[in-house]
């Protein structure tokens, strides 16, 4: 079939992640930001999470046999340019999830190491955090850990900036190529403004991308946004850094937008980029 608009393809990322039905975080973020860049957006569920902008109230996770079942139709079909992995809830998943990852080859893979939502609750358990340092880190192209994350993966507590060499460090020691490490969580050196610095570590440099702090509570799904617009640059052909600078600017306008509904942490405004 020729396309009417006789335009190239679009590329297509496929996110691998859970469902928020209030639409705040995982999946349904994550087509939305893939989109907002003019990607296509495909899109797997490890799990059916109860939420809202207030909390997360329970989560129903699907086996090994969902995911695949899910995944490999989108790859027997469509080129998919590249791949975002979020909460992956069990081991059987995480195991699954790689094997797919390797036997399709995927080279442009961003794995959100989610651990636990802003509310508090757990979204995997440890033998799943162990299942994913192991199987699925040293497929990624990156990792991108907010700072609990970074700390309970390496069992460090982040005070200095130091300490988060360090824990990239450790991360990189478990086979990971690039790690990112955001900032937002970060509350710096007393008596200075508060600043969101996150810090990409590629091979053996270390990038300091420094962004504004916002002080909101409007901060729910930045995770999945940032991971996602990332995918979508990778998919578009930007080297990482680039991609990683377009990102932060794109989440950095999304908490600016906020459109500032429900009770709790709103989700942030995940707006069309103007080429
Ligand atoms: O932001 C972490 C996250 C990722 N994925 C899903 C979530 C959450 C947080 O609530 O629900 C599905």
């Amino acid at each position: 079939m020729t396309r009417p608009d006789e335009k190239p393809p679009p590329k297509v990322c496929l996110s691998i992640a859970g469902l928020d039905p209030s639409g705040g975080a995982g999946i349904l973020t994550d087509v939305k930001t893939f989109m907002a860049f003019g990607c296509y957006g495909a899109a797997a569920v490890t799990s059916v999470t109860f939420q809202n902008t207030v909390g997360v109230f329970g989560a129903e996770h699907q086996s090994a046999e969902s995911v695949r079942r899910q995944v490999e139709p989108i790859f027997d079909d469509l080129t998919v340019d590249a791949v975002k992995t979020g909460m992956l809830p069990t081991e059987e998943v995480i195991i699954e999830t790689a094997r797919m990852m390797r036997s399709y080859g995927v080279e442009k893979l961003v794995v959100d190491p989610v651990v636990r939502s802003t509310s508090g609750f757990d979204l995997i358990d440890n033998a799943a955090l162990r299942a994913m340092v192991e199987h699925l880190f040293p497929l990624a192209s990156v990792v991108t850990p907010n700072l609990p994350e970074a700390e309970r993966l390496t069992g460090i507590a982040i005070e200095t900036v130091e300490d988060i060499v360090e824990c990239a460090r450790i991360i990189r020691s478990f086979g990971v190529q690039n790690v990112l490490i955001k900032g937002g969580h970060f509350d710096g050196a007393k008596g200075e403004a508060r600043r969101a610095t996150d810090h990409l570590f590629i091979g053996e440099d270390h990038i300091a991308i420094d962004g504004e702090y916002h002080k909101t509570t409007a901060t729910h799904g930045t995770g999945c946004t940032m991971a996602a617009a990332i995918t979508a640059n990778l998919a578009l052909g930007e080297e990482l850094l680039k991609a990683v600078e377009i990102a932060k600017v794109f989440v950095n306008n999304a908490i600016r937008n906020a459109p500032m509904i429900g009770k709790g942490h709103s989700p942030i405004g995940i707006r069309p980029i103007s080429r």
